[in-house]
């Protein structure tokens, strides 16, 4: 699995120039919390982590009730 690594490190970098420090343990945060391994993290999936619901509204840019991978990989682990 190591290609799919590079290849998501790759396209986080792309994305989200600057964040990449955090990369790796938005990935770890993410595969904790999205416990049916979908596309989404729902509110109640988020509800483990205080970081995640203290940023939901935040991340949540389009108001569909839940953050895909893309809203969820801007969080700020530092808070
Ligand atoms: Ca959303």
């Amino acid at each position: 699995m190591k290609k799919f690594r590079l290849i998501t490190a790759f396209l986080a970098s792309i994305g989200m120039a600057g964040v990449a420090m955090g990369e790796s343990q938005v990935d770890q945060l993410w595969s904790d919390l999205n416990a049916d391994k979908n596309d989404a993290l729902s509110a109640d999936e988020a509800k483990a982590s205080d970081q995640v619901q203290a940023q939901w509204s935040l991340l949540d840019v389009d108001q569909d009730g839940q953050l895909s991978y893309k809203e969820f990989s801007m969080i700020d682990l530092t808070k």
